[in-house]
């Protein structure tokens, strides 16, 4: 398999966890955002959307970071990253997407820069965007790992699961525009005993090989 990344993608970053949870060995494809590599032409034919991540699996290429998490979910079983009851599976995907459909997307380098660009904010008011759009997105987070979590360890139950998956990165990302997590105590725990796994912290940004 390989997986187009960039180290600081959020999204790479998600993949990157779920291959290692999975110990599925992958061949990493860094495409530089400074230089607009995941523009190109030759990264365009691959995937349309130019946006990073895609996986690349005996000649298909799969976009979007949950649709190839759950395509490893059901191709290698084992750990499984959903719980086997429906309910359980529901609340997990809503987790997952209460990070990667409505916070991720707001926060995201084109969204920045159009909110720099055309819309001509300052860095500082961009930060401000980012922080705020986080900060709505973990209220409700947090309110639903402490009903969830049953070991204080992972967002749903006492297992790894693709809301766990998501939640990392995205910590990872309030950190890098300064976000205060100090009104999302569990999140923060439960990030905190995640990250330091072997799967989580090998697929950690500065532990890329495209590292800056
Ligand atoms: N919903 C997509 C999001 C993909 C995405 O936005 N990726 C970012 C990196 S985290 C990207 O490629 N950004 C490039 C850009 O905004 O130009 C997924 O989960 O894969």
């Amino acid at each position: 398999m390989k997986l187009y990344t960039m180290w600081r993608s959020s999204a790479a970053y998600r993949v990157r966890i779920a291959l290692n949870v999975k110990r599925l060995a992958y061949q990493s494809i860094p495409k530089k955002f400074a230089t607009g590599e995941h523009r190109s032409p030759d990264y365009i034919v691959l995937n349309p959307q130019g946006l990073i991540p895609a996986l690349e699996d005996g000649g298909a290429v799969i976009s979007q970071s949950l649709a190839i998490i759950e395509y490893l979910d059901e191709t290698h079983r084992a750990p499984p990253l959903l719980p086997a009851d429906p309910l359980g599976r529901a609340m997990v995907r809503s987790m997952a997407q209460a990070i990667a459909c409505d916070v991720h997307p707001l926060n995201n380098l084109r969204v920045r820069n159009y909110l720099k660009g055309p819309l001509n904010q300052d860095e500082r008011s961009v930060g401000t965007w980012s922080r705020h759009w986080i900060g709505e997105g973990f209220r409700g987070l947090e309110e639903l790992a402490r009903r969830y979590s049953t070991d204080g360890k992972h967002l749903y139950g006492a297992g790894i699961t693709l809301a766990d998956i998501c939640l990392v990165p995205q910590v990872y990302n309030a950190r890098r525009v300064d976000c205060d997590l100090t009104g999302f105590p569990t999140l923060v725990a439960i990030s905190a005993a995640l990250e330091a796994l072997p799967a989580f912290a090998a697929a950690r940004p500065e532990a890329q090989p495209d590292a800056a």
